[in-house]
């Protein structure tokens, strides 16, 4: 008898425990999302916010520095992270996995690419014969047809802000035997790269700059250069030469350790979030090309694409 009921009060209290974490209410403690300077990550902060406020979470947005914004979520000064580009941020998120505190909280469906190349209107001109292949770099004619007042009359690449990844793009250009012909400036922001597309197509020159995949401009057609493949290592950085060019890469998610305790459904809803390349080209395009407010553009995605995340959050 007293085994029975010890069983049957073992049994009881392991269903109050499981049930008691199955609905376990997520902290009033809001949810802090970084936003950071490429308006993908930004509408998206504002499409995952929303997603979480329909939860009855409560939300804060703060803007960080992307590199440093992983120290920042192992610390837990910041609680997310929603688009981790590999190319980018993998070594400083591989960092924080490394001192404890960070969790990789999976893919999204869309692979990236992070790299330097051309309007699609350079190659169809001929501008650079021989493009997409790197190669054709070489070649001083080529060289001095992408020269700009502030390039000393090499060819310029126009890098995005230094904070991205340093000094990745001028080691390439040395390490490939470039540097002769070839010099790269840092944009003050992702706005001046997309205001040089413009100008570049309105004069009708040649331009090269960097950009990504999923972006707005996937629509347009702009064209990366294909350099030599990327392997683990092959960067300064990483104790490397630096004649690579950008991985094909992942997008991934990462939550602070506590969040998965803190908030157990907003974090599961976060784990089985992902998204395409088509739906995160989007998010940028209603600001980047729509001119929306991030705000706006967040509420407006959300709007339509119901179906999309209520099998995450429901
Ligand atoms: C991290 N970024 C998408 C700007 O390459």
């Amino acid at each position: 008898m007293r085994k029975i009921i010890s069983l049957i009060s073992a049994i009881i209290i392991s269903t109050v425990s499981f049930t008691g974490i199955a609905n376990a209410a997520d902290s009033k403690k809001p949810i802090v999302i970084p936003t950071h300077n490429w308006n993908s990550q930004v509408v998206m902060a504002y499409v995952i916010g929303g997603m979480f406020e329909t939860m009855g979470n409560n939300v804060e947005y703060v803007p960080a520095d992307p590199q440093a914004v992983y120290e920042a979520i192992r610390i837990g000064d910041v609680t997310i992270s929603h688009e981790v580009w590999q190319s980018t941020f993998g070594a400083s998120f591989q960092d924080a996995i490394d001192k404890g505190g960070l969790l990789d909280w999976g893919k999204h469906e869309a692979a990236t690419l992070e790299e330097m190349g051309v309007p699609k209107w350079v190659v169809d001109k001929g501008l650079c014969p021989g493009l997409p292949n790197w190669e054709a770099l070489k070649s001083a004619d080529c060289a001095k047809k992408f020269a700009t007042p502030d390039s000393g009359g090499k060819g310029r690449w126009l890098e995005g802000p230094q904070s991205w990844h340093k000094d990745l793009m001028p080691d390439r250009v040395e390490a490939l035997g470039l540097a002769d012909l070839w010099t790269v400036k840092f944009a003050g922001g992702a706005d001046a790269l997309w205001a040089e597309l413009v100008a570049a197509k309105k004069e009708g020159r040649g331009t090269v700059i960097f950009n990504w995949t999923p972006n707005f401009t996937d629509a347009d057609g702009f064209v990366f250069i294909e350099f030599p493949p990327y392997k683990d290592g092959c960067r300064k950085a990483d104790g490397g030469d630096g004649s690579c060019g950008s991985p094909k890469g992942w997008l991934k998610k990462a939550v602070n350790g506590d969040f998965p305790k803190t908030h157990p459904k907003a974090a599961a809803a976060f784990k089985k979030l992902s998204f395409t390349s088509g739906q995160i080209g989007e998010m940028a395009a209603l600001v980047d090309i729509d001119k929306m407010t991030v705000e706006d553009a967040g509420k407006k995605w959300l709007a339509d694409n119901k179906a999309v995340w209520e099998k995450w959050t429901k």
